[in-house]
């Protein structure tokens, strides 16, 4: 066997026998690279650990990751089931918002994953509370915390009562690094059933009109409308954005039926839908 054979099959050895006296120690691999600490709750025994890109709640869609570490042996717990309720408190009411379940991040051993979309805040960031369930060993424990909820800068998320007399929500996932090009546009709406339950709403359509209300409200060829899409249950449809700068989405919202519940055409007379959402890039 020539060298050249040998040394790798030596280095893949080497590789391997170091790598199965650390297959406990996931703290060798950092599970949570590229994404920014958020907070930590801790709550007895327990730390969770909340992250995400930015390493901040905003108003809008905010995709999250929750690590539990058992403080007394340092290690994170990998078998644990968690459910989570935001809670906003306002003068006169309080309320929750649209949030997923949260499941095991895919591939991890450490990470669990989840979204929720705050569909307001107030000025200082304050006024949400989030509490944690948990489940260890069957035994259940909760806790709960303060957070803080900064303003997205544009309009990334709209709660609207639609001509149905339902109170909706909707919110921009993607495209969440636009481009010039044609863009995939997704986004969740949800329907506010009462103060605490969102259900995602099925089989609606979004008609989309992006406009540039800075360069004589100027639209772009080759957008699509919004469907409903069963697989991850958000709507999906072409975004094209010919320049960068800022960009007024106009929407309308349509039910089963083809009734639209909010929103109007954008015509030489109307410059802007009452139902919209923003970017800029
Ligand atoms: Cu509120």
């Amino acid at each position: 066997m020539k060298l050249k054979y040998i040394l790798p099959i030596a280095f893949i050895a080497l590789f391997f026998s170091c790598s199965t006296d650390d297959d406990n120690d996931t703290s060798t691999i950092n599970e949570v690279e590229g994404l920014e600490l958020i907070q930590t709750i801790s709550n007895g025994n327990e730390t969770i650990e909340l992250y995400n890109e930015k390493g901040l709640f905003e108003t809008g869609y905010n995709r999250i990751s929750l690590r539990l570490k058992d403080n007394t042996t340092d290690s994170y717990i990998e078998d644990a089931t968690l459910s989570w309720m935001p809670m906003m408190q306002m003068p006169t009411m309080q309320h929750s918002c649209p949030k997923s379940t949260i499941s095991k991040a895919l591939g991890k051993d450490t990470v669990y994953e989840g979204f929720i979309i705050y569909q307001m805040t107030n000025e200082d960031s304050s006024g949400w509370s989030l509490t944690i369930n948990y489940n260890i060993d069957d035994t259940d424990y909760s806790v709960t915390e303060t957070i803080s909820v900064w303003q997205y800068e544009n309009q990334n998320t709209a709660s609207f009562i639609g001509s149905d007399d339902s109170r909706y929500i909707l919110a921009l996932v993607e495209p969440k690094d636009p481009s010039i090009a044609v863009n995939e546009m997704k986004v969740g709406l949800f329907k506010m059933q009462d103060i605490m339950t969102f259900p995602v709403v099925e089989d609606y359509t979004i008609a989309l009109d992006p406009r540039m209300p800075g360069m004589g409200n100027h639209s772009s060829p080759n957008n699509t409308d919004l469907t409903f899409n069963n697989a991850d249950n958000f709507y999906y449809g072409d975004l094209s954005l010919t320049m960068t700068g800022y960009w007024k989405l106009n929407l309308k919202l349509m039910n089963a039926n083809g009734e639209v519940l909010k929103g109007e055409d954008v015509t030489e007379e109307n410059e802007a839908s009452s139902l919209y959402l923003e970017l800029e890039f």
